[in-house]
């Protein structure tokens, strides 16, 4: 009798449960349902590629070329187009320099649909931050970028770089092609440990390498679950084989972080240490971020600090690793820029054998080349915003507050009105006439505005 009651309660209990899922489930799918109605229809005005009735633009996205893809759709609509990653989330995707300004000139917060996917690894760092705290920790660490404070990183980044090329010298005696990127990786974290998180000369040591490789990983997987609607919910994707292993990169990002957090807190121990930050006339990032200027109680929690250190690692050398890969590409494949380039360094250099950093402002056509390879392949090639108030075009159509908004950075540097023959490699470009006649949106590499 006893048993039977208790497995009638039980039952009852089970399908309680099933009930409250259920209506969970359906109020959560009301609730996905009213949004995208309110974010087509917001869009009806601009038409775009056809969507697919489950992926939206997803299958186009996720295959490589994709970048080409939206050059392609740009011709067919010009100015902007919807772009669905899956059912729910639905930028206006925009590629047009009155259009970027429109959005970009008056800093919209960012899109947390996109920046959220950041959270779990980069915690809230300038990237992802908003409203007065982004502006106090912007306001905070501006001085870690003082002038004064870059300019003896220059020879730091020489010798990184006279360590990558020893390394292409053996590997050029094989006679064999090579990937670069992952060297040039290696350099660029290099000398991010040594100028922004003050690491002493010893080169990257294994826990850096297993770093890189958690990074390449991650930024990799962000990617794949941005464009995978399946994966949008944190519960669903913690449970795939790929979140899973997302978890585990973000764990081997937050060890290598709380590492650098701590050898520098007990350098700071040291009696010694700190006479020579006190000294200091510019502190850097990493002096800033541990407390320097705490006096005035705007010392960093340590979630804060943790997510400014993994920000800066994870912009810092991503973002040049693949601007440096690029521009390279670029000069193998014109000798002739090359070549210029070349005889402007050895015409500055004269007998020396070493940059400085009086000579960086001389170089006019290596900026040149630089510039046009952060127009062809811009390190980060789309940024996204949502509207914090309604915004009206240059051509009368309008979005409502809340929309989102995707700038695609690579599809404006394409513009065939403001840079004819967009896919010639021509420095000239950058020259100070021509940079005069073009519009201040139609190159920004960098996104612009506040952020
Ligand atoms: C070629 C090099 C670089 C490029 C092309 C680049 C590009 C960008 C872009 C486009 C944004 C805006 C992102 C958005 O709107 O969502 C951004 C933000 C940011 N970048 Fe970079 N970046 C570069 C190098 C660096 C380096 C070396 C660091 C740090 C040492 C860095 C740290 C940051 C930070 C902290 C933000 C967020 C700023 C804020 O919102 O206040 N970046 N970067
Ligand atoms: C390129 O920019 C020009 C001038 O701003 C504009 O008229 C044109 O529609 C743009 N092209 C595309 C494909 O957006
Ligand atoms: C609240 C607080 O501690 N304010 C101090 C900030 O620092 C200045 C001097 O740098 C002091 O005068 C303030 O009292």
């Amino acid at each position: 009798m006893g048993s039977l009651m208790f497995s009638l309660s039980l039952s009852r209990l089970v399908l309680w449960a099933s009930g409250f899922i259920l209506v969970l489930v359906f109020l959560k799918l009301a609730h996905l349902l009213l949004r995208r109605q309110k974010l087509a229809r917001a869009m009806d005005s601009f038409p775009g590629p056809p969507t697919h009735w489950l992926f939206g633009h997803a299958l186009e996205i996720q295959q490589t070329g994709s970048l080409d893809k939206v050059v392609s759709w740009a011709h067919q609509f010009p100015y902007a187009h919807p772009l669905w990653f899956g059912q729910f989330i639905g930028f206006l995707n925009i590629y047009e320099p009155d259009y970027a300004k429109a959005v970009y000139s008056r800093g919209d917060p960012k899109a947390s649909d996109v920046y959220d996917f950041f959270l779990q690894w980069i915690g809230r760092g300038l990237l992802v931050l908003e409203g007065p705290k982004w502006f106090q920790h912007r306001k905070l660490l501006t001085p870690g970028f003082h002038y004064d404070v870059l300019k003896p990183y220059v020879a730091v980044f020489a010798e990184s770089t006279c360590a990558m090329l020893d390394k292409w010298e053996k590997k050029a005696c094989e006679d064999k092609s090579f990937d670069i990127f992952c060297d040039v990786g290696h350099m660029a974290l290099d000398t991010l440990m040594k100028c922004t998180f003050g690491k002493g000369n010893s080169g990257l040591g294994h826990r850096d390498n297993t770093y890189y490789r958690a990074v390449s990983d991650l930024t990799l997987l962000m990617q794949q679950r941005l464009e995978s609607f399946q994966y949008h919910n944190d519960f669903i994707y913690w449970l795939t084989p790929h979140g899973r292993r997302f978890l585990r990169a973000c764990q081997v990002a937050h060890d290598h972080t709380d590492q650098v957090i701590r050898e520098r807190k007990a350098a700071l121990q040291n009696e010694k240490e700190r006479e020579k930050i006190q000294k200091k006339r510019h502190l850097d990032f990493l002096d800033i971020l541990l407390g320097a200027l705490d006096e005035n109680g705007s010392k960093l929690s340590d979630a804060d600090l943790r997510a400014e250190v993994d920000t800066f690692m994870f912009e810092g050398h991503d973002t040049t690793t693949s601007g440096i890969s690029w521009f390279l590409y670029c000069m193998a494949l014109y000798p002739e820029h090359q070549n210029r380039c070349r005889e402007e360094i050895c015409e500055i250099l004269g007998d020396r054998d070493t940059i400085q950093w009086d000579d960086l402002g001389k170089m006019t056509y290596l900026t040149m080349c630089i510039k046009e390879s952060f127009r062809l392949y811009p390190p980060v090639p789309q940024v996204y915003r949502q509207l914090s108030k309604p915004v009206t075009f240059v051509d009368g159509r309008s979005l409502p507050e809340g929309s989102l908004i995707s700038l695609h950075i690579y599809a404006l540097h394409r513009n065939g009105t403001v840079w004819p023959d967009p896919e010639v490699f021509d420095p000239l470009r950058f020259s100070p006439e021509n940079v005069a006649g073009r519009h201040p949106f139609a190159f920004m590499p960098f996104s612009a505005g506040p952020r």
